[in-house]
């Protein structure tokens, strides 16, 4: 049986109330948080750095991951492994060398992931890189804001990767990020997403609970029929 991930982009939570915001989090079953890291270039705005993952850290047991949406990621590995980031993902566009920046994430102790834009294809990862790195992100939005509208045309990548993942019997897990609610999980989870990012529209609601949100995006998951979707490990 797979199993289906959920992970909390923090981004979209009141910053007044973060540490309680994570108990109640943990307590309805999400899996990991995740933090958007924006440098103001790679996209247009600023969200949070470093100091921030480190004040959390004493609140939470599950893993961090640190999203960086900047140039050059390589320049902000130690900080980030240091604040307590688990999993650092950073931009196959950001980057020259994105295979060696797997390696040094390993190195200095986090695992690495790989993130992709919208409009970057299947076709532009390595299956090099793809079994150096413990989970491939995909942006089902554009980079840097919550709240946009999905973009379908990154179902097929995520199917695409999903399949080449399993030709190569690596542990690699994908995860789709931006607009992840019950109206899209379906798609993701088919193609072969197995961490489902929820932001504003399916995890921080204001109709919901964040234990009925849990429960809906799960259950849209593990009602996408067995026979269509692909096996998937514990990152
Ligand atoms: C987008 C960012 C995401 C957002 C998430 C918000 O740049 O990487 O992690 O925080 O997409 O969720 P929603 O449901 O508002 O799109
Ligand atoms: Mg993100």
């Amino acid at each position: 049986m797979r199993e289906v991930f959920i992970s909390a982009s923090l981004a979209c939570a009141d910053f007044g109330y973060l540490a309680d915001t994570m108990r109640k989090l943990e307590e309805v079953g999400v899996a990991f948080f995740h933090f958007d890291v924006v440098d103001g270039h790679f996209a247009p705005t600023f969200i949070v750095g470093p100091p921030v993952l480190a004040s959390l850290r004493k609140y939470s047991q599950i893993p961090f991951e640190a999203h960086l949406a900047c140039w050059q990621p390589e320049r902000y590995i130690e900080q980030f492994v240091e604040a307590g980031a688990d999993y650092i993902a950073y931009h196959l566009e950001a980057t020259e060398k994105p295979e060696s920046l797997a390696d040094t994430i390993r190195e200095k102790g986090a695992r690495p992931v790989l993130a992709l834009c919208p409009e970057t294809p299947a076709e532009a990862v390595s299956d090099a890189l793809l079994e150096k790195v413990n989970m491939v992100l995909v942006l089902t939005v554009h980079p840097g804001f919550a709240g946009q509208k999905f973009i379908p045309e990154t179902v097929g990548k995520i199917q695409k990767l999903a399949q080449r993942i399993r030709f190569l019997r690596t542990h690699c897990l994908i995860e789709a990020d931006g607009n992840i609610c019950e109206d899209t999980v379906p798609n993701v989870v088919r193609a072969g997403a197995r961490v489902l990012i929820g932001g504003t529209s399916g995890l921080f609601r204001k109709d919901w609970s964040f234990g009925e949100s849990v429960a809906i995006l799960k259950r849209q998951a593990y009602d996408t029929p067995e026979e269509e979707v692909m096996m998937g490990t514990q990152p």
